[in-house]
């Protein structure tokens, strides 16, 4: 079974209730960052817990170790059960997440490799390699990786074992739901859902990864 994660990156409380609420059926988890907690403030995720689904914090946490804790301790009071960081700043950075996460119980996601054309500038191969293999010995819980690239995803398998894969780029990005699906653990989409005329029944058709 692959999760259902939606990337709820609508810029309006109202939005934000309307999808998340018509959606949660077909969910396992909603993944929240910038676009709307600048555009609706952190009360939005207080609002959002109440359906009980699992909140994700996208906030990609990529700065010194004593900035990612704090950030991290935010996320969690507000009711965020996970946090997402990127792992290029080091172990250091990415341990800090780590623990601060385990601290409240959740769980911290280390992003790998990046699903839009421009990541394979820096962020691919062999340098997403190491960062997910540091992620492990870290004791991240996963790590983020490209539905765009299912030959990519295959590599960091073999690099983090059971760490669980979430993968966005299905979709509005061109990645394959039925061929990433197997692969991972879980798969993040945003517009093919909150922009569809009918989110329900978009998210709904998402429904056979989760079978
Ligand atoms: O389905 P989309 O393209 O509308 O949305 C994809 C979501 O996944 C959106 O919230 C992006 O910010 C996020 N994302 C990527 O698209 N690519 C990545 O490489 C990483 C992420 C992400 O979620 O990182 C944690």
């Amino acid at each position: 079974m692959t999760e259902l994660i939606l990337a709820l990156d609508v810029l309006t409380r109202e939005e934000a209730v309307y999808i998340a609420d018509k959606t949660a059926p077909y969910l396992d988890a909603i993944k929240i960052g910038y676009p709307l907690v600048l555009g609706a403030g952190m009360k939005i995720v207080h609002e959002i817990a109440g359906l009980g689904l699992p909140l994700i914090a996208d906030f990609k946490v990529a700065d010194i170790p004593n900035t990612n804790k704090l950030i991290t301790e935010h996320a969690f009071q507000a009711g965020f059960s996970a946090i997402i960081a990127q792992g290029f700043t080091g172990s250091d950075s990415v341990e800090a997440c780590v623990e601060t996460a385990h601290d409240y119980g959740g769980s911290c996601y280390v992003v790998s490799e990046m699903s839009h054309p421009g990541a394979l500038e820096f962020l691919s191969g062999e340098n997403a390699a190491r960062i997910a293999k540091m992620a492990v010995e870290c004791g991240a819980d996963g790590i983020i990786a490209p539905a765009t690239r299912p030959e990519r995803v295959k590599a960091l398998r073999e690099i983090i074992g059971s760490k669980k894969i979430l993968s966005p780029g299905v979709g509005a990005q061109g990645g394959d739901a039925k061929e990433i699906a197997p692969l991972i653990d879980g798969m993040i989409v945003g517009r093919s859902i909150y922009n569809a005329e009918d989110p329900a029944k978009a998210a709904e058709e998402y429904s056979f990864i989760r079978r």
